[in-house]
């Protein structure tokens, strides 16, 4: 058995059997497992990855509180109606185990509920950055599998996730909600230029119009990228089902739109490329670690390194140079399998 091969994991084939033949149960527990156990993520893509079907896959960011677990809910409504089969991976920001915001999105869900075209499965987040659950493209894979066309993503805007969600995405919705300063906040982090639509929620509050008019005038005074057309600027309502059919709408334009440019194309490239790079770093990472105590090391050294007023790249320089060994005897190995 050479190295390089992944151990196979011990898999229960009725679980992959159920869910080929629609079971929900078997879906959920793909994801359970994913979630659970990383080791098993390959073993459980490949064995999807021919039921694949190239959903499509929105992400809903914005920062908390501004409604995007009900624009996700009623989008998933309008786009069922229009038969679009739809999951929905909600990433929360606090503890699942605490239940708390977890409860609170299942109950703006809640419509939802019963119907058998959308599929609602949440996810705890990354510890402490607020980011995407490393498990979230996984899992899209699931419910892509499993037939859903298209995935929302829901993710609180805050710091790594929109960079989370852009790797992993092929739309981003950006919700804000008027008065609380969202756009200043926005722009202060950079990261007006993730979103491809923006959806000023809660419109039935007072300043939607000045938050819609502050997003029109950054757009076209330039301070944002010159060459990128102003994207679609819109209201809703979405406790009161107002202005999601045009979202809807504006959706399903700019899906025709980047599938025709070929940017749906470049950026499942850039996923595929992503996907590929971080299993490869992780692995390096991990057999690393195995085979050196380069974690104690490098906690030693930042230990002492008050006292010693030390530089770190002589340790930096050793490590690397240990990699490197690393690295030439599994070639070795694979040359000589
Ligand atoms: N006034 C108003 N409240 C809304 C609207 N949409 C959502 N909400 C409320 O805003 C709160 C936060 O909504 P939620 O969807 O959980 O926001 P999230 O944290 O961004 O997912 C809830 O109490 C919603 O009922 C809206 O269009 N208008
Ligand atoms: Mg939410």
């Amino acid at each position: 058995l050479s190295r390089a091969q992944t151990p196979i994991h011990p898999f229960d084939p009725v679980l992959f059997e159920e869910f080929f033949h629609g079971s929900r149960l078997a879906c959920a527990r793909l994801i359970t497992q994913i979630e659970d156990d990383p080791d098993s993520i390959p073993l459980i893509r490949d064995r999807l990855l021919p039921m694949q079907s190239g959903s499509i896959r929105i992400g809903i960011t914005g920062p908390p509180g501004v409604g995007k677990s009900t624009v996700t809910a009623t989008l998933a409504r309008h786009a069922t109606e229009a038969g679009h089969k739809t999951g929905i991976i909600a990433v929360d920001p606090s503890s699942p185990f605490t239940g708390g915001a977890f409860l609170g999105d299942r109950v703006r869900m809640q419509n939802l509920i019963g119907n058998q075209d959308v599929f609602i499965r949440s996810l705890a987040s990354r510890e402490g950055s607020g980011g995407l659950s490393p498990a979230t493209p996984h899992v899209a894979d699931v419910l892509d599998a499993f037939g859903f066309e298209w995935i929302l993503i829901e993710t609180v805007g805050v710091g790594q996730a929109e960079l989370d969600v852009l790797t992993c995405t092929d739309i981003v919705i950006m919700v804000m909600q008027p008065g609380t300063g969202d756009v200043i906040q926005a722009m202060k982090a950079g990261i007006m230029e993730v979103g491809d639509i923006f959806l000023v929620n809660k419109c039935d509050l007072p300043g939607a119009e000045l938050l819609v008019d502050s997003l029109h005038f950054i757009f076209r005074s330039g301070t944002q990228n010159h060459h990128r057309p102003v994207p679609p600027i819109l209201t809703s309502s979405a406790s009161n089902n107002t202005g999601i059919d045009v979202l809807y709408d504006h959706v399903t334009n700019v899906i025709q739109e980047f599938t025709a440019s070929g940017r749906i194309d470049q950026k499942r490239r850039h996923r595929i490329e992503h996907d590929i790079r971080t299993a490869l770093q992780d692995k390096l990472w991990k057999q690393f670690l195995a085979c050196t105590n380069v974690d104690e090391q490098i906690s030693q050294f930042a230990r002492n390194l008050e006292e010693n007023r030390l530089s770190p790249y002589p340790l930096i320089e050793d490590l690397f140079s240990r990699i490197k060994m690393i690295t030439q005897n599994c070639s070795e190995d694979d040359s000589s399998a």
